[in-house]
């Protein structure tokens, strides 16, 4: 084994046991009461596209905003809740409506949470 591969094979190493997310940061539920959360900034990685699947409990096409009862994100550490998600385009809320399970992608932006996609699964 030549000393460069050898390089590769440790770097690859080191990713594998050391992926970005793996800090074992808590989600922070405590403004979580009654219905609608929100999560604190800087908790998912700026620009990565998480999947979750859910029921909508809202739907604010004007406000560009849709209120989602989701399960777990083991990848978040996030618990099951109801929270409030931004929308990328007011499109992705056509033909939903409270009831409606879905699943969804989302990113985290600017400490808010942004949907990127939505199916509906029944
Ligand atoms: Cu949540």
């Amino acid at each position: 084994m030549n000393r460069q591969l050898l390089s590769i094979l440790t770097l690859l190493f080191i990713v594998a046991a050391f992926p970005g997310n793996a800090p074992a940061a808590s989600h922070d539920h405590s403004g979580h009461g009654a219905g609608q959360g929100s999560h604190t900034a800087g908790r998912a990685e700026s620009g990565k596209v998480y999947t979750a699947t859910g029921v909508i409990e809202a739907v604010e096409p004007e406000a560009g905003r849709v209120t989602i009862r989701h399960a777990p994100v083991p990848e978040l550490k996030w618990p099951a809740m109801s929270m409030g998600f931004a929308v990328e385009s007011p499109d992705l809320l056509e033909g939903l409506a409270k009831g409606q399970a879905v699943r969804f992608d989302f990113r985290a932006a600017g400490g808010d949470y942004v949907v990127v996609d939505v199916e509906k699964t029944r």
